[in-house]
């Protein structure tokens, strides 16, 4: 396979100006004619133009008009290239052959449920027809779909749409057009028996849109949040920055078969239905938000994607990384921000953290791959929003919105590159931002080291930074990154201190505001090592550090456990309240896991106790607040901290701690669930969520205990429970513990539910992440289960991903879990390299473990290296990790 550098970007030798595709969408084929007019980038040029295309059966080709002949092209599995075609602007005709009904990996055009559907992005057009399949190329669309009238009675594409009619033969076309010129990954095409939501939505400047969001006709009901969502996410853009949507016409559809979760097609958005369709009875709390965040984010990347879009695939962060910062922001405002903070930094510690720390490590904007499929991931969508957060951080609302501006202003309609984006920034505040674009290039996570100290007598309070980013794949030496660290100073009675000013680089710098104390500042770290003195400062502070979490660092602090019980109690800032707990449980179980190797008893420090019942019992908190700092940090993120990654006693240490928890602490959780139970109406917003995230924490605590009385209540909990966030959750907590009555409960859950296949595969996952030991065994039994297929991604994701996110089974010593991993990627190679690519993922660490565990994963990949037909997808990810 080979590997595309960024460093190799060369612009095209031709662009397209206007493409009009017409789909003759059949059973056995389908017949995409496409009529393309294409003039070169410098006048005159003789350069050959190669077009892309793969799985398509050529029928004809013209060039204005006349039929080539053989000889006047060239063809192979990959490209289709006309050697010399003529100088000046040009009409090409083309004509294909593709069978979208055998199409399983679900890129291209392929058929969902009977319905056709498209994903484009990043390679999929060269499925559907020879392109030029890269981002730069932007041109203006017409599509025409013909197909049969009763089984495909609605026909979508992009834009508007302008001519419909009946055809001869039972069939009907429809036209569309789209006055936007786009990128060919974000085209789109639907065909099938779908029924809508309508509503409509009034853009700050008049324009009235129509908004429908289709699904099958049984669906429809529940999409009522999907178009809530839609609505709010339209008017937050225009209140947040400015952003109007552009056309009479805005389309979502739900798709069971989808690789992701959701594509951004230019107003007609296509999604996996598990983040379009809910109701109380089916879908839980998570569901709910991640169906706003979702809708969100599609919703903004018609923006910040669509009309500026990238200028090659090295560049997908500046779209991905800003919407998710944009729904991050978006759900912030929504519901609460520090909650969602937490949320957000939990998820960059537990995925992307660990990327960054092995053989797939790669910076924001990676420097190579193989197949672009491979790096949609955490780093560059979740660091890649981090990135952007900084920006803010930096130049402050106000600032950061002089910055979007700018960048509309400069780059609408063009295909454009993270230096843009960061020249907006930049130039939109005459702001210096020293090494900042490091951020885009340097992979790893940097760990910033801090310690302090207090002169009394000068009334000084200094801190000393040091920085350290780790070597990476193909990057083994670093060059310092520019870190700005929110920091604010606790006195003794746990109020901030105003500052005033902050001497630094033999500069004495005023952070003083004549209109109001300053509590808070952030501090610019640029260097491998540096030192900032606050002055007037006429206690002992307590440092609050990286308030907020300002920058995506590994934080090492010489704050004692006693400073930490302290911010954990006191702190303005409530992320680093959470924070305190977290780094104060990290260490804990840190220590707890070095006595379990050790064979040494296990205690619980009462002083951790103490901290969590004062936190639990604080009626004056945020109840998601509550139960967010009550959860200790999982399992991965503490085997990611160990020099020797050991699942069994990181497992059995987690185990232990919240036992003792639940034991020591049972009455305030029985009160906790009691408290915060509602007879009332399902309602999503955050205080209603709040109390269910908490009663449901308690409860899962309680279920830790094991005794009957526990299972009692977890019982009556799902018996009892009139949404699915609190029945699942009782489930859940059932089924920590082996035995009849979760065995019951579960077969009690599939019978209710076995006609919904989203809720059946959170009944998979809950099974496969089971940390019940042998539990590749039950995994192995629900392959041949008559809900499972492997064809379909989300229940992939639900049984083969969650099972490979239990460490005990996984990671059984035998190898059992390694060798049902290997046997299921070569199986889902055939059918969807995408899907089988990030399941093999799950091997990526295999270094992180002892040897004999090594030993166990490095076969099952060697295994599918050598497997024949590998796709390209599964070879990149198996042999980067095995170099
Ligand atoms: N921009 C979308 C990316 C996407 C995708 C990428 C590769 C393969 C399948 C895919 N489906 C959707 C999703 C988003 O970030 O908005
Ligand atoms: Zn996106």
């Amino acid at each position: 396979p080979k590997e595309i550098f960024l460093k190799d970007y060369k612009s095209p030798d031709y662009y397209f100006d206007t493409v009009d595709l017409r789909f003759s969408l059949g059973e056995e084929k389908t017949i995409v004619a496409s009529k393309i007019t294409v003039f070169p980038r410098v006048e005159g040029s003789s350069a050959p133009l190669v077009l892309n295309g793969v799985d398509q059966k050529l029928i004809s080709i013209k060039v204005d008009g006349k039929e080539l002949k053989e000889g006047d092209y060239h063809l192979d599995s990959r490209h289709l290239t006309l050697q010399s075609p003529p100088q000046g602007k040009f009409t090409l005709e083309i004509d294909t052959e593709i069978q979208p009904q055998n199409n399983t990996s679900l890129e291209g055009l392929y058929k969902s449920s009977g319905n056709f559907c498209t994903q484009c992005e990043a390679e999929g057009f060269r499925k559907i027809t020879f392109y030029q399949d890269r981002p730069d190329i932007m041109a203006k669309y017409t599509c025409r779909i013909e197909a049969d009238k009763l089984l495909y009675p609605v026909l979508l594409s992009n834009g508007n749409l302008i001519e419909q009619g009946t055809l001869e033969g039972g069939k009907h076309y429809a036209v569309w057009e789209d006055p936007f010129k786009k990128p060919c990954y974000l085209f789109a095409l639907v065909a099938g028996q779908l029924e809508s939501r309508d509503d409509t939505f009034v853009t700050r400047s008049g324009r009235k849109v129509a908004l429908r969001i289709w699904t099958p006709a049984e669906d429809v009901p529940k999409t009522a949040h999907a178009m809530y969502s839609l609505k709010a996410a339209m008017k937050w853009d225009e209140d947040v920055f400015g952003l109007e949507y552009d056309l009479d016409l805005f389309n979502v559809v739900a798709v069971p078969d989808f690789n992701m979760g959701a594509m951004e097609n230019k107003s007609l958005n296509i999604f996996n239905s598990k983040l379009v369709l809910a109701s109380p009875e089916t879908a839980s709390d998570a569901d709910y938000a991640a169906i706003l965040g979702v809708i969100g984010h599609e919703y903004f990347h018609n923006w910040t994607g669509n009309r500026v879009t990238c200028r090659d695939w090295f560049q997908l962060s500046l779209k991905e990384g800003l919407t998710v910062f944009r729904d991050q922001e978006f759900s912030s405002d929504m519901g609460s921000r520090t909650v969602k903070r937490i949320a957000d930094v939990s998820k960059l510690r537990n995925y992307q953290f660990p990327q960054d720390a092995g053989p797939m490590a790669h910076p924001v904007r990676p420097h190579s791959y193989i197949k672009m499929d491979n790096f949609y991931t955490v780093t560059v969508y979740e660091k890649g929003a981090e990135v952007v957060r900084m920006y803010k951080t930096l130049l402050g609302t106000q600032g950061f919105r002089k910055g979007m501006d700018l960048y509309f202003k400069r780059h609408d309609g063009q295909a454009v590159t993270c230096e843009d984006f960061f020249a907006a920034m930049k130039d939109a505040n005459g702001a210096d931002f020293a090494n900042f674009l490091q951020w885009y290039s340097q992979a790893g996570t940097p760990v910033v080291k801090v310690t302090s100290s207090y002169n009394a007598e000068a009334h000084t309070f200094s801190l000393k930074f040091s920085q350290e980013v780790p070597p990476t794949p193909g990057q083994l030496v670093k060059e310092p990154m520019f870190i700005p660290v929110a920091v604010g100073l606790l006195d003794s009675s746990g109020k901030d201190m105003p500052l005033s000013s902050v001497y630094h680089d033999g500069t004495l710098q005023s952070v003083a505001s004549i209109s109001q104390p300053v509590l808070s500042t952030v501090l610019r770290v640029t260097k491998k090592e540096e030192e900032f003195v606050f002055c007037d400062i006429f206690e002992r502070p307590i440092p609050s550090l990286l308030r907020g979490y300002s920058a995506p660092v590994r934080l090492e602090s010489d704050l004692s456990d006693n400073d930490l019980f302290f911010l954990l109690a006191h702190d303005s800032d409530e992320f680093n309240r959470w924070e305190s707990g977290q780094v104060l449980a990290r260490k804990l179980m840190l220590s707890l896991v070095a006595d379990f190797q050790q064979s040494k008893p296990l205690t619980l420090n009462p002083k951790f106790v103490q901290g969590l019942k004062s936190i639990l019992c604080d009626t004056s908190l945020d109840k998601e607040f509550i139960a967010k700092a009550i959860t200790l940090p999982g399992e991965g993120e503490i085997m990611d901290m160990m020099e020797v990654a050991d699942p069994d006693a990181v497992h059995a240490v987690r185990t232990f701690i919240r036992k003792e928890l639940a034991s020591q602490l049972k009455s305030e959780f029985l009160s906790t669930v009691e408290n915060n139970r509602s007879s009332e109406e399902y309602v999503f917003d955050h205080p209603n969520m709040a109390r269910r995230a908490l009663k449901n924490t308690a409860l899962a605590y309680l279920g830790s205990l094991e005794d009957s009385e526990m299972t009692e209540l977890a019982l009556h909990e799902y018996k009892t429970a009139t949404n699915m966030t609190d029945q699942f959750a009782a489930l859940s907590a059932i089924s920590q513990n082996p035995g009849k009555t979760r065995d019951d409960v579960l077969a009690d859950f599939y019978t209710k539910w076995q006609h919904n296949y989203l809720v059946v595969n959170k009944w998979f996952a809950l099974q496969a992440m089971s940390n019940i030991p042998g539990n590749v065994e039950n995994v192995r039994k629900l392959l041949n289960h008559p809900a499972f297929d492997l064809r379909n991604p989300n229940k992939v994701y639900s049984l083969i991903g969650g099972f490979c996110g239990s460490p005990v089974n996984f990671h059984a010593k035998d190898g059992s879990g390694y060798k049902f991993l290997g046997e299921i990627v070569l199986q889902l190679d055939k059918l969807n390299p995408q899907v089988a690519s990030r399941m093999v993922s799950a091997f990526s660490r295999w270094r992180r473990f002892d040897e004999s565990r090594q030993t166990l994963a490095k076969q099952q990949l060697e295994t599918i290296m050598s497997a024949n037909g590998l796709s390209e997808n599964v070879f990149e990810i198996a042999s980067k990790s095995l170099a």
